[in-house]
């Protein structure tokens, strides 16, 4: 699959400025010969330009101008792909770049698939599996802290990490097998304990992994947050106000908001998910009661719930009813128009027992301090970006799993005199289960997994 030459236009399809062509493969240049004429009559063709240089000239498809074009030569080894590569800017908009590719293929390359530049780094050896998943996270961050994650993982801190965890895997399976050649000699109890101990390092190291899990979902995923309350007490607004632009309609007539808004914001860093509902009440309109039965869906699936209420009016019998259906969940209480006299008055169970921050929407007052509570509700962990060395995301998570029953059956058969072939068994599907996170041990299967996550052109 390497012997051959793909194309793929590697910016967004739609009007922009540039746009460009890529091109990887052992006949790039070849290809780049066929269709490119240099600007300049002593401008050398691609196949004869020195690597990592410039060319102005035109793409012809077929005897017809696609476009003007800077083609950029790179050969190999010192390319994103390791293999011989051509780059077209082209002028912006899906029409230029979709002509400069039908030219480079009709000159002999082939449609890339999603994700195959990267894959081909991976197979070629720039870089392994986590650090080619860490490409995608990238593209995909939504906030500053994601990105610095994924540049981490991407810089290898990750494989690092888990070359050491399978190094150390390797080397008591090593000693085992070593053993196993000498049927009759019964493992030294000196040496045996040592080997207990190593294995347990492994397995505390792969937990020290596994708790990064919840962290690299939030980051990749974001986090669900569902604002809830009774008509009128301030639910679109604060939508608004954490959003930082008007999203959701805001009106003095209860029930205004009918369906489900859903945006992202950024709160300190973390990608948060906001879902701004239907006021929870007695309706008698199909729609605001499709309404409400979509509300309380948000609320189930919500990770975190931002209850509000109104500060400046007494509980109502919907406030209580959703304090006390809600009493199991992560949530926050917010007090809102703060910037009216208190009538509110909270049963002092609940106040004492869930975070409660007053705000009001109106002067923005208590909306720092509501981000930070709510900051501290959905990440345990530490903020500093040098803090996020490695954060495992959800396939890592299921291979160290895999990994850590393995490793512990293999202690417990040894702690237990079992059979060194059974001890070494499963401390094999350890090692190969740690191996796959970097694609030491990776099948085609695997592959398409993690590339398909991929657009074309990466
Ligand atoms: N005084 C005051 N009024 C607010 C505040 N937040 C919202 N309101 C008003 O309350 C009404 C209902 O707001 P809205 O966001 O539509 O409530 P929702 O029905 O819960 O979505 C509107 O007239 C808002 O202008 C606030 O902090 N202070
Ligand atoms: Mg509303």
């Amino acid at each position: 699959m390497l012997n051959d030459t793909i194309a793929a236009i590697s910016t967004p399809l739609g009007e922009g400025g540039l746009a460009v062509v890529r091109v990887s493969g052992p006949a790039a240049l070849e290809v780049a010969d066929h269709c490119f004429v240099p600007a300049g009559p002593s401008s050398p063709k691609p196949s004869h330009a020195p690597s990592h240089s410039v060319h102005f000239g035109r793409i012809l498809d077929q005897g017809r101008l696609a476009d003007e074009v800077l083609l950029t030569v790179l050969r190999a080894p010192r390319t994103y792909t390791r293999e011989e590569t051509v780059e077209i800017s082209c002028h912006g908009g899906a029409l230029p770049a979709r002509l400069v590719l039908a030219a480079v293929l009709a000159a002999g390359a082939r449609l890339a698939e999603p994700g195959e530049f990267t894959k081909r780094a991976f197979l070629n050896g720039r870089i392994d599996l986590a650090q080619a998943e860490a490409v995608a996270d990238l593209i995909h961050a939504r906030t500053e802290l994601a990105l610095s994650a994924a540049q981490e993982q991407l810089a290898g801190k990750l494989s690092q990490r888990i070359r050491r965890l399978r190094d150390d895997l390797l080397g008591i399976l090593a000693h085992i097998e070593a053993q196993l050649d000498f049927a009759d000699e019964d493992i030294a109890p000196d040496r045996r304990d040592q080997l207990l101990v190593r294995l347990d390092d492994g397995v505390a190291s792969m937990d020290s992994l596994l708790r990064t899990a919840d962290e690299g979902r939030i980051l990749r995923r974001g986090v669900r947050a569902g604002i809830v309350g009774r008509p009128n007490v301030g639910k679109s607004s604060l939508l608004n106000q954490l959003l930082g632009h008007d999203r959701a309609i805001v009106s003095p007539i209860p029930g205004t908001t009918r369906d489900t808004i859903e945006e992202t914001a950024n709160i300190r860093g973390l990608p948060v998910v906001f879902t701004d509902t239907a006021g929870l009440r007695h309706a008698k309109d199909a729609i605001e009661q499709e309404g409400i039965r979509r509300s309380r869906e948000t609320a189930a699936r919500a990770e975190v719930l931002l209850h509000v209420l109104d500060w400046s009016e007494p509980l109502e019998a919907e406030d209580i009813r959703f304090l006390d259906d809600c009493e199991t969940r992560k949530r926050i209480l917010v007090l809102n128009k703060s910037d009216l006299p208190r009538r509110l008055d909270l049963p002092s169970a609940v106040a004492s027992s869930t975070p409660t921050v007053a705000v009001s929407c109106l002067t923005g007052a208590g909306l720092e301090s509501l981000k930070e509570t709510l900051k501290k509700l959905i990440w345990t962990g530490d903020l500093r970006p040098e803090g996020l060395d490695v954060i495992i995301n959800a396939r890592h998570q299921d291979a160290l799993r895999r990994a850590r029953e393995g490793a512990v059956r293999s202690r417990d058969a040894l702690g237990r005199d079992l059979p060194l072939d059974v001890v070494a068994l499963d401390l094999r599907i350890a090692v190969n289960a740690v191996g796959e996170i970097v694609g030491s041990t990776a099948t085609d299967d695997l592959l398409d997994v993690v590339f398909s996550q991929f657009c074309i052109g990466k």
